[in-house]
């Protein structure tokens, strides 16, 4: 919790409550700072990757490690935990086992991936997908935050080399294990500490809709053709659609203009939908899709569909799974709603989660909590995972 209140100031957002912490902006350039100052201080060996992620190496680096870390940037007007207890757990974990006297037979790394949310460029857990190849540098370079400003440039201001961007085949095999510590967001969890058995599939589709900008006052309501019109039937359909388990969410929507008496001449609508496996998914994006279409036909408006960013459902590694919950002796494993870096590296390495109970459930918003006990459980957990991998 001392970690934690240490960056507690570190860009919150007043007007939304809660952070706004973003990849490579003001707030998440001196979160890496405290980080980096953070391991050096460990006497970590601190090595940027050439995707935007920073390393921490306790002995290494080297191949066959075990690596644990998380994120430090949030959703806008996200909650503390989400990301940065991962990151600090870690710290603490390598405190606890230096406490103790443990020496590593292998390597050990705290890693800090870059846009885990994708709040400002728009595709979630880029730091990951960049190094395992899941999207390409050229795609991720590519992508814009509201302001124009594509990850290229924020990358390169950072001190990043774009060009050098892409698969990271190295950074990829000095994992030999990887375990992500987390809140969880949801109620799930009855105990302390619990780990993950699987992730949703999950992904973000962007529906624009044009229609006729013109005035609010002066057009009659039988001449517009107004995109907010299907806009919102979208939103309805979202709701109608996610039955069975699934979740469909649209939390942002961007008219343009945006005027109180404009009738917009296009809307961006961004969907998040989730299910328990890809078939599922695309049967929920397909009804909002077909609901979507018909709504714009009637209002005369068009439609663009695009499929922003996709991952089908990650069951983490049984056996590491098994292994850690032996080391903790026993704790429950559940599943989840939430998208993760761990979620990412789980297609190329043997990847576990452990998850800190959240008692409220809520996440991805101010409100979120986990108790300082729960959390110091999840720091002893961590490191008693890592030194049960590392010994
Ligand atoms: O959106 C998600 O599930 C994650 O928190 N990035
Ligand atoms: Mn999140
Ligand atoms: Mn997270």
């Amino acid at each position: 919790m001392t970690d934690l209140a240490d960056i507690a100031d570190v860009g919150r957002d007043a007007r939304r409550g809660g952070y706004s912490r973003h990849g490579f902006d003001r707030v998440e350039l001196e979160l890496r700072a405290w980080f980096v100052e953070e391991a050096t201080r460990r006497g970590l060996d601190v090595r940027p990757d050439r995707n935007g992620n920073i390393w921490a190496w306790w002995g290494g680096p080297g191949t066959d490690a075990v690596v644990t870390g998380s994120h430090l940037d949030s959703v806008p007007g996200g909650g503390a935990f989400d990301g940065p207890l991962g990151v600090v757990s870690a710290l603490q974990a390598v405190d606890l086992l230096r406490a103790k006297g443990f020496q590593p037979s292998r390597p050990l790394a705290v890693v800090v991936f870059v846009e885990e949310e994708g709040g400002r460029f728009g595709v979630a857990c880029l730091g990951s997908r960049l190094m395992t190849g899941a999207i390409s540098a050229e795609a991720a370079c590519g992508l814009t935050d509201p302001d124009g400003v594509s990850f290229g440039e924020a990358a390169h201001r950072a001190g990043f080399d774009p060009l050098r961007m892409g698969r990271d085949d190295v950074a990829l095999a000095s994992i030999g294990r990887f375990v992500e510590l987390h809140v969880e967001q949801g109620r799930g969890l009855t105990v302390p500490v619990g780990s993950a058995s699987s992730i949703l599939a999950h992904g973000r589709w962007r529906f624009t809709f044009t229609g006729e900008g013109n005035h609010a006052g002066a057009t009659l309501i039988e001449d517009r053709r107004d995109p907010m019109l299907p806009a919102s039937q979208l939103v309805l359909a979202a709701r109608r659609a996610a039955t069975g388990g699934a979740r469909a969410t649209v939390g942002r929507i961007v008219p343009n203009p945006g005027g109180t008496n404009v009738i917009a001449s296009s809307v961006d609508v961004w969907l998040d939908a989730r299910a328990d496996d890809d078939r599922r998914t695309r049967e929920v994006v397909a009804e909002i899709t077909e609901a979507a279409r018909a709504a714009a036909v009637e209002e005369g408006c068009e439609v663009r569909v695009t499929e922003e960013s996709y991952g089908d459902t990650v069951h983490f590694d049984r056996g590491l799974a098994d292994e850690i919950s032996g080391a903790l002796g026993n704790v429950p494993s559940l599943p989840t709603g939430a998208g993760h870096d761990a979620g990412i590296l789980a297609a190329h390495v043997p990847t576990a989660m452990l998850f800190v109970r959240n008692p409220t459930g809520i996440s991805h918003a101010p409100d979120e909590f986990a108790e300082a006990d729960d959390c110091a459980a999840g720091v002893v957990a961590l490191a008693t995972t890592l030194e049960h991998l590392a010994r």
